[in-house]
């Protein structure tokens, strides 16, 4: 083999660490300009996402700088023959326990933080006993159900539900719970900004939780192909101060219980239920 061969294949590998240095100078890296994740969780996900690449990176440079050496000291001389032997019992238990022992070592590191994510009894309690919203994906969109204000969101819909569809509004700072649902196939609730991601499934209800640490407007996108419309389901949530978001609750109320005549009719119903509670 030619020297050219050997700059041909030191190429590829240096071309794709230096494109991955790059990435984040260039926006190809995590969304919104490589911001830092919108919540803790994330952060803590981009964590074990790094330590991931540099490990991959460490043994993709090591076994690529081993591949070039070896073919610059065949092209250098014509003379050395390659032999063939069956195997090497040694060298087969060194490249099989060693990417064991990582893997190993990266199944137990990152179990806290999946437990963290994914097990009810390790979610935020606060978050648990009281779920803000019910999401349900269908096709092709994203429904919300709120509970009235001051009450507790139940499995059945109420008559005093508040709903929104593909806008999601949550306070900042604390974590909240929501039920994913879904009303026909598979989607995916995908929250990039937040490294939140959930399968919706039909038939089960799928608490999820999060806590955005900062205030913005974030892409909410179905991440299933779950039909022609699938990329018509881009929502957004909307994270806010915890006044804001009660305003909104409350602007809610009044646009969805409004009878026309200037009454808010679920404000109406509430006295009436009071009085007659008394
Ligand atoms: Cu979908």
């Amino acid at each position: 083999m030619g020297k050219g061969w050997c700059l041909f294949f030191l190429f590829w590998p240096v071309a794709a660490v230096v494109s991955c240095a790059m990435a984040p100078m260039v926006g190809w890296s995590f969304p919104y300009d490589n911001a830092q994740a919108a919540s803790n969780l994330g952060i803590r996900i981009d964590g074990l996402f790094y330590l991931i690449l540099l490990v991959t990176a460490v043994v993709f440079v090591g076994t690529q700088a081993v591949l070039v050496y070896a073919l610059w000291r065949g092209s250098n001389n014509r003379d050395e023959r390659a032999t063939y032997t069956h195997g090497n019992h040694k060298l087969e238990l060194i490249w099989s326990i060693i990417p064991g022992v990582i893997l190993l070592f990266l199944a137990l590191y990152q179990m806290n933080l999946w437990a963290d994510f994914r097990i009810k009894k390790y979610f935020p309690e606060a978050a648990v006993k009281a779920p803000i919203a019910e999401v349900t994906a269908r096709q092709f969109e994203w429904r919300f159900r709120y509970p009235a204000i001051g009450k507790k969101l139940q499995p059945k819909p109420q008559a005093d539900d508040l709903y929104s569809v593909n806008e999601l509004h949550v306070p900042f700072g604390k974590p909240v719970m929501i039920q994913l649902r879904s009303e026909d196939v598979q989607h995916s609730f995908f929250l990039p900004a937040l490294r939140i991601k959930q399968d919706a499934l039909p038939g089960l209800q799928i608490p999820v939780w999060f806590e955005a640490n900062k205030e913005g407007v974030y892409d909410l996108v179905c991440a299933e192909l779950c039909g022609w419309g699938h990329y018509k389901m881009k929502a957004h949530v909307i994270v806010e101060s915890e006044a804001d978001y009660q305003n909104y609750l409350k602007n809610l109320t009044q646009q969805q219980f409004y009878d026309g005549l200037g009454k808010i009719a679920a404000n109406e119903n509430d006295s009436e239920s009071e009085a007659t509670e008394k």
